[in-house]
Parts: structure tokens; C-alpha cells; sequence
């Protein structure tokens, strides 16, 4: 059958919009059980949370630390994923009755991870009990220090281990660790810590906190790790729950940038919540946004929230600034002849902003992007950020020799090394990326559109987009493609975009803008019918709520 035929089916038997099918198999949704499985919410996605190496341990060795009567300090990471692992720990060990401290790392003092400092400064304050998550596989010799020191400790991690052995403490989880069978080798730091606590849960015949699963929401999307049926299902879930949180700091963080609850989607938590969550560990220290995700009252909430808008703006400031200076790098470095991937370097760039710096050249410049920063001391320390096809943890793997420290994902990884080696690592990382290993970089295929009319865009279609959320990886928001369409109205915008009205047979129109595609004027005012790619977004004026399409190309018909 072909695509048209399945999707009128799927349609038709049950009882969907022709354009919402079409969608879906475009997808790979291509029978009626299998749409119907999708709609229909868990449907095995969940896994059983004992079946990860080391569960029963795990809560064994917190029941162990109930039963001496003890508290336990949690350590977690700086960025989201870390926020939202500890403040998921905190809330769901104190419902149990447990008292839980937390520590933080920052960027600027002992740097990432676990470090000696920061357990002799636990000890210190009493602790007997220390639980890392999100970070900790690659603590090998901190952990020694610390059970030398007689501390219990367990980790809870989803990183890649050093290859030089784990780290010898109590219990361990991390799904990536050798011999675990675990159907999700994928989930984020905040993902493995609620398995954790379903797994001590189920344990104490206690219900599955699935109020938590918002805070999973924002790891798994901050962390951008690949969308498996579990992490779909925890973001779906954690998403639709988001507007309504009851923790008043998120619930404050979302209205306030948000707007609407139909506004809740995966993009808009990326690229409006996370950000201002991650500022203020970007630029100091992150323990204001983990006071966003913990604050109990909404009075508080509000306060903390507009707090995190001033550090939201510094970041901003910061890194346009470091833009600006990697871009020329970029044009000193390799004029017009840019290789497969970018490796650009300054002096005491603040190393905070690096990896967003990295994400921003990938798109400039559709390349794999290394940004490094060099400090006083000579070390160089490193963000990078993936296209789809390239692994930089392959990448990077191939180069250990000439690191202090590295570690990552395919699509995002750190790395320190001495600045003397970074002329050597740029001309190895090339050699990887044209090598047979690295030739994955070509396998990309083009964005595959959805022909649409203009009849069918309406909120009936957006409140079925907001079911399907999150709409990224596997899964990403349509691209529509519409034909014979008329440009009823062309403008230049300020900043080299274009404004534009466009119209479809009889009265469907709407407003279109074409980001930094001012020089596509003349398409615009010389082909009599115009066809438009674009995805479809609310736009927010005045109150009003309006449809709006955001056109990624228009082409001119004969
Ligand atoms: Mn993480």
C-alpha cells in the first residue's frame, strides 16, 4: 500500500485528522496497532527498574543507612540533568523519612565531578554516607579517598566508564557498566536516579512517584540524549504534567516562560526553561537553580525565578561575546576551506559558555565543533557538540593519549588537555572524521516533508502535535510542505529575516516567518505561486494567540 493509502486508513479507523496520520507515517507508525500502541501512553516502554546491575544493593545500602539511623549527602553536577537528579533524590528520600543533604561542584572551584576538596569538606560537616549522581564512574581515585576515610558510598551514574576500571565503592549503577543487561543503556543521570527510587519504592510497597517524572522530563531533554521508548515515555508523561507541577519553582519557571500550557513542549523546555536553570552553573555557581527546582511556596518561588532571569541575562551577555570571537576564529583559522570538523581556540574564554558557543558554530557552520578554552595555567579545557552522524566520544576515544581528562556522549563531550597538544588534536580529529570510522558523517538524510493544505492547519492539529510531544530525535516536528501558495504580503525584517503573509485557496491565510532569508525577496515577488516548507507554532500578542509558520525554504513555481 502506499504511504496515502495507509495514512487515509489509519485515519479513518481511528478516527484522526487525514494530516495527523500522514504524520505518523512518515514516522514509521505504519498500521493501525502500532498508532494505536503509540497513543495508548506506557505500553512497555517502563522497564523493570531491578533489572539494572546492582538494583537490590542499591537499596539495600539506603535501607542500611535508615536502619543506622543516618543521613545522607548527596552529590550531584552542576547542569540540569545534575539539578534535577538531586532535588528528585531529595524530595523522594525525604518522603521516606530520610534526612538528605546535598553538595554541588561548580565549574570554578574544584571543577567537575567528585573531588578530594569537596569529600573532606562532607566529612567535615558530618557525613557518613555519600551518594554521587550523574557523575562518579570516572571518580575512581576519589572514591578510594573517600572509603579510605570509612565513608559508605554508593554511585549512581549514566556516563561512559574511564576504561580504566570502576570505581571500588558499595553499589554502583550506571547502565553503561559492564555486564548490565538493562533494555535502556540511554537514560540520563535523573533517569537511572528515579529507577532507583521506583526499585526502593516497590521495595517499601509504595506507589511509583510518577509526580517526579517532570524533573526526568527536563534531564533527559537538557542532556539531549537519544529518545528510546522510556525516555519518550518519561518526557511525555513529565511534559504533560509540567504546567500543573507541584513544586512551585518549576511551576513559577514554566508559566513565566512559557505562557500557555499548549506552549509546554519539548522545544520550548529546551531552548527556554533549561537554559535559564543551567545559567547560573554556567557562570558561577548552581545553586540558585537548584533552589528554583527545591523552594516549597509559591512566594519564594517567585522571588528565585526572577533571580535566575538576572543570571540568565549574564549568561546571554557572556556568551555572545564568546560567539563573536570563536566565529573569527573559525575564518582565521581556515579561511574558506573549512575542514569536517571545527576545532577553534582562545585565550580564558569563559569555560562556561563553551559547549553553548560549540552548539552554535555545529549550526552556523553544520560541522562537529570543538570549542577550547586556554587558561592562565596552560591547560586547555574543552566543549563539543555533534551533528547527527558524527561521535565524538568515538572521536575523542581515538585521541585519549593526549588528554588530562575527557569524557561525554556521541553528540556532546569534554575534554582537558595541555595547549601545546591542540594543534595535534586538530589534525587527529580531522584524520578521524575523513577516516572509514568517521565517514558516518555522510549518512545524513534530508528532512522528509508532509504535504500539507492550508485548510488542515488549525488548533485541532496543534493539540494533536502536543500529544505527540516530545517532538525531537527519532521523532522531530513536522516540516510541512504546502503548493500553490500565494505571498499576499512581503516585508524585510530587521536582523535579515522576512515577514511574510501567505494564502491558500479560498481565505486560509497566514502569518510566515522566514528566519535570516531576507535575501529571498525576489523569490517571493517574481513566481506567480510559491511552494513553502515550514513548521507551524503558536505566536503569542497581546494576549492573543495566533498560528504562525516559521518557513525553513520557499521555492518559486513556474
Ligand atoms: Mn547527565
Amino acid at each position: 500500500m502506499k504511504n496515502e493509502a495507509i495514512a487515509s486508513a489509519i485515519a479513518r479507523s481511528l478516527n484522526i485528522p487525514h494530516v495527523v496520520a500522514r504524520i505518523l507515517v512518515s514516522r514509521g507508525f505504519t498500521s493501525v496497532p502500532a498508532v494505536h500502541a503509540l497513543l495508548s501512553g506506557n505500553n512497555g516502554a517502563e522497564l523493570n527498574p531491578f533489572t539494572i546491575l546492582g538494583m537490590k544493593e542499591a537499596v539495600k545500602w539506603t535501607l542500611d543507612v535508615r536502619d543506622r539511623g543516618e543521613s545522607i549527602f548527596v552529590y550531584g553536577d552542576y547542569d540540569l540533568d545534575g539539578l534535577s537528579s538531586v532535588s528528585l533524590l531529595k524530595r523522594a528520600l525525604n518522603h521516606l523519612g530520610f534526612e538528605i543533604k546535598w553538595r554541588l561542584p561548580s565549574r570554578f572551584g574544584s571543577g567537575y565531578g567528585l573531588s578530594v576538596a569537596a569529600i573532606d569538606e562532607m566529612i567535615e560537616a558530618g557525613a557518613k554516607n555519600i551518594l554521587t549522581v550523574d557523575t562518579g564512574i570516572t571518580a575512581n581515585e576519589e572514591i578510594a579517598y573517600a572509603k579510605s576515610k570509612g565513608l559508605h558510598v554508593m554511585v549512581i551514574d549514566h556516563h561512559q566508564p574511564s576504561g580504566e576500571g570502576l570505581p571500588v565503592c558499595d553499589v554502583l549503577l550506571d547502565p553503561h557498566q559492564e555486564g548490565d543487561s538493562y533494555g535502556n543503556v540511554d537514560l540520563c543521570g535523573v533517569g537511572v536516579a528515579y529507577k532507583f527510587i521506583c526499585a526502593l519504592y516497590e521495595t517499601l510497597n509504595e506507589p511509583h512517584p510518577e509526580y517526579l517524572l517532570e524533573l526526568v522530563a527536563l534531564g533527559t531533554l537538557a542532556d539531549l540524549v537519544p529518545m528510546t521508548p522510556e525516555n519518550r515515555y518519561f518526557t511525555h508523561k513529565g511534559l504533560a504534567h509540567i504546567w500543573d507541577s507541584p513544586f512551585p519553582g518549576v511551576r513559577e519557571l514554566c508559566r513565566s516562560l512559557l505562557q500557555h500550557p499548549q506552549f509546554v513542549t519539548a522545544q520550548g523546555i529546551m531552548f527556554k526553561v533549561a537554559p535559564q536553570l543551567n545559567a547560573p552553573g554556567r557562570i558561577e555557581r548552581p545553586d540558585p537553580a537548584l533552589a528554583v527546582l527545591l523552594c516549597d511556596t509559591p512566594a519564594e518561588a517567585k522571588n528565585l525565578v526572577e533571580a535566575l532571569g538576572v543570571w540568565n541575562q549574564k549568561r546571554k551577555n557572556t556568551e555572545n561575546e564568546i560567539s563573536e570571537m570563536a566565529i573569527a576564529r573559525v575564518h582565521e583559522l581556515y579561511g574558506n576551506d573549512l575542514p569536517p570538523v571545527l576545532l577553534v581556540d582562545g585565550e580564558n574564554w569563559h569555560v562556561g559558555v563553551i559547549g553553548i558557543v560549540a552548539a552554535k558554530l555545529t549550526q552556523e557552520f553544520d560541522r562537529p565543533a570543538a570549542v577550547i578554552s586556554i587558561q592562565p595555567d596552560g591547560i586547555a579545557c574543552a566543549s563539543a557538540r555533534a551533528i547527527p552522524g558524527f561521535n565524538w566520544h568515538k572521536a575523542l576515544f581515538e585521541c585519549r593519549d593526549l588528554f588530562t581528562r575527557w569524557g561525554g556522549h556521541s553528540n556532546a563531550a569534554g575534554f582537558s588537555l595541555a595547549k601545546e597538544n591542540i594543534d595535534e588534536l586538530r589534525r587527529r580529529i580531522i584524520e578521524f572524521a575523513k577516516s572509514s570510522e568517521g565517514v558516518e558523517l555522510d549518512r545524513r538524510e534530508p528532512v522528509a516533508t508532509i504535504d500539507v493544505a492550508f485548510a488542515e492547519i488549525d488548533e485541532t492539529l496543534m493539540l494533536w502535535l502536543a500529544r505527540l510531544e516530545p517532538l525531537i530525535g527519532n521523532f522531530p516536528a513536522p516540516v510541512f510542505r504546502a503548493k500553490n501558495v500565494r505571498v499576499k504580503d512581503a516585508r524585510e525584517l530587521r536582523g535579515g529575516h522576512l515577514g511574510l503573509e501567505l494564502g491558500q485557496g479560498l481565505g486560509f491565510s497566514f502569518k510566515a516567518i522566514a528566519f535570516g532569508m531576507a535575501k529571498r525577496m525576489s523569490v517571493t515577488t517574481h513566481a506567480k505561486n510559491v511552494t513553502v516548507d515550514f513548521e507551524v507554532s503558536w505566536n503569542v500578542y497581546n494576549g492573543r494567540r495566533t498560528l504562525q509558520l516559521q518557513v525553513k525554504d520557499i521555492f518559486g513555481e513556474q
